[in-house]
């Protein structure tokens, strides 16, 4: 398990040797009703068995009804991916990391889409939904970024 899915793990069961030991359920974590029977130990191996499995559910739980995320990453004059797509009537998050060394937006006019400066190191996100399928030009609205060709697209269906 990568270490995203273990801390997602421990956010929503707080006893690290046995998940099923938890004196209190996050909001927005399920909860497992324990099978009459198997001994702590068997529940462990079952648990490592489908553990993929679990943590995509614990991570689906512990969303709370999120939105699609996208995540992009800003570099100095660029987004990586460029070219993002969503559904019509969709709620999309755009989940940002700066990983660059200048601070960068990111605007889609069109849509009212409006992330602020993020500065380097930092993270930002917008959620927004498209009403209507079309293709918009997302760009960073740092003087000089957009026409130095930080760009892209959304593509809406
Ligand atoms: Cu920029």
């Amino acid at each position: 398990m990568n270490k995203k899915i273990v801390n997602t793990l421990s956010a929503c069961f707080p006893h690290p040797q046995n998940p099923f030991v938890r004196t209190a359920v996050p909001k927005g974590c399920f909860a497992i009703a324990l099978p009459s029977g198997p001994t702590a130990v068997q529940l462990r191996l079952k648990l490592r068995k489908i553990g993929l499995v679990l943590a995509a559910l614990v991570l689906a739980a512990c969303g709370g009804g999120a939105p699609a995320g996208v995540s992009v990453k800003a570099e100095d004059l660029k987004f990586t991916p460029n070219a993002l797509t969503a559904k019509v009537g969709e709620s999309i998050t755009v989940n940002m990391q700066n990983a660059g060394a200048l601070e960068h937006s990111f605007i889609i006019d069109e849509l009212n889409v409006r992330m602020e400066k993020v500065q380097p190191g930092q993270n930002g996100s917008v959620t927004f939904t498209a009403s209507t399928a079309g293709t918009y030009t997302i760009y960073c609205d740092v003087p000089g970024h957009k026409e130095a060709g930080m760009t892209g697209t959304l593509t809406v269906n």
